[in-house]
């Protein structure tokens, strides 16, 4: 190959790619469940990003101070069940929070790094889909450290309105890209994304275009993640767009990797549940007892994260006492993994008509914007 064409066949590598423009889906309506259970609802509250970690709890590192009784509940009734399990927001204590931080900066955790380069190299073309005078609403906003990416390039937008449960979050989010922004209007409102929120009535005019990166839609089972979608779908109104995140399905090995890293980072991400139970619930689980998993189930496309009984234990929580099997398992997260076209599939039966969609070269993850449809 002559210099020249290995120059071009790198450039082209390298390329992010703009996968194709999707003609209208037919009309669709959602009359599906809400979240399949209070426990898996439960699970996704606030369950945004916050730049690169969830907001599952207080951004500021504090937990939400209600989360001890919340959590203690949760706990008994998971460990009640048959297939013993706990709920993922419960992961993001501010311990949690700082190991979920340190895991989008390893190797093997592509998603952040793929996520952030792709709206890094399409934020021009991104913004010139946002006409002038639209608003941003961002759910789950945490520090909005992605969305600078996107706001950089929108000089014309007329606000920026970050939705998180975590009002320090917020403030802070607010103080920065005030400073950064200053002819910017952001208006932060505290609430959960999880129900229809009540956007300013002075904006109803507006275009508005949801922002949802992260991924975080993939820690929801289908039904699910089909319920929150509509349920921004409402919160924006008809015309709306959203900008979303979604993980790709990929080769196995490089999943595994990315959810069971050689440092045991995310080892100890899972552990630090049981961890905080100790800590906040009075409970004696025995660390080096259990052990962390990380599974891919090729049926539905998803990772599953566990943790394992390394040998038959009693275990006490808040009081009650817990039996384990050696080998038994607890559940902790599940992660979902789409083609682009079951991403779509999904965005259409709650109402959002795909327009354009972003991959990284080695289509790994994708950006999407969406269309409400009327
Ligand atoms: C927050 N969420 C999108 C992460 C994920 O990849 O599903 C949480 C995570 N769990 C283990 N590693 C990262």
């Amino acid at each position: 190959m002559s210099e020249a064409n290995k120059k071009s066949a790198a450039r082209r590598s390298s390329d992010f790619s703009r996968e194709r423009r999707v003609p209208s889906l037919p009309e669709q309506s959602f009359f599906g469940a809400w979240f399949t259970s209070d426990r898996e609802r439960d699970s996704i509250r606030n369950g945004g990003h916050s730049g690169s970690r969830p907001t599952f709890c207080s951004s500021s590192g504090r937990a939400d101070p209600a989360a001890g009784s919340d959590f203690s509940e949760a706990l008994i009734a998971g460990l009640s069940a048959p297939q013993k399990s706990i709920p993922s927001r419960f992961l993001y204590d501010a311990a949690g929070s700082a190991l979920f931080e340190k895991i989008t900066t390893l190797p093997e955790y592509y998603p952040t790094r793929t996520e952030t380069e792709i709206l890094r190299h399409q934020a021009e073309e991104i913004a010139a889909i946002v006409p002038d005078g639209a608003v941003l609403v961002e759910f789950g906003s945490g520090s909005s450290t992605k969305t600078e990416l996107l706001l950089e390039r929108m000089e014309n937008l007329h606000a920026y309105v970050p939705i998180d449960i975590s009002a320090t979050a917020l403030q802070d989010a607010k103080a920065r890209i005030a400073e950064r922004f200053p002819a910017l209007r952001v208006m932060p409102i505290e609430a959960d994304f999880a129900q229809p929120i009540a956007i300013p009535p002075e904006f109803s005019t507006r275009p508005l275009f949801g922002f949802f990166p992260g991924s975080t839609i993939g820690n929801l089972r289908p039904v699910d993640a089909v319920a929150l979608l509509a349920s921004m779908r409402r919160t924006l109104g008809p015309d709306a767009h959203l900008i979303i995140g979604a993980d790709l399905k990929k080769n196995v090995r490089r999943l595994l990797a990315a959810y069971d890293d050689a440092d045991g980072v995310t080892a100890a991400f899972n552990l630090n549940l049981l961890a905080r139970a100790n800590r906040e619930l009075d409970a004696n689980f025995k660390l080096d007892q259990f052990k962390h998993s990380a599974t891919y189930d090729m049926r539905n496309g998803r990772i599953d994260m566990h943790l394992v009984s390394l040998r038959e234990q009693w275990v006490d929580v808040g009081g009650r006492r817990f039996h384990f099997d050696a080998g038994e398992q607890i559940h902790t997260e599940h992660s979902h993994k789409y083609e682009i076209d079951g991403f779509h599939t999904l965005a259409g039966e709650a109402g959002w008509r795909p327009q354009v969609v972003w991959t990284d070269a080695e289509h790994l993850f994708s950006v999407h914007v969406l269309v409400a449809d009327a």
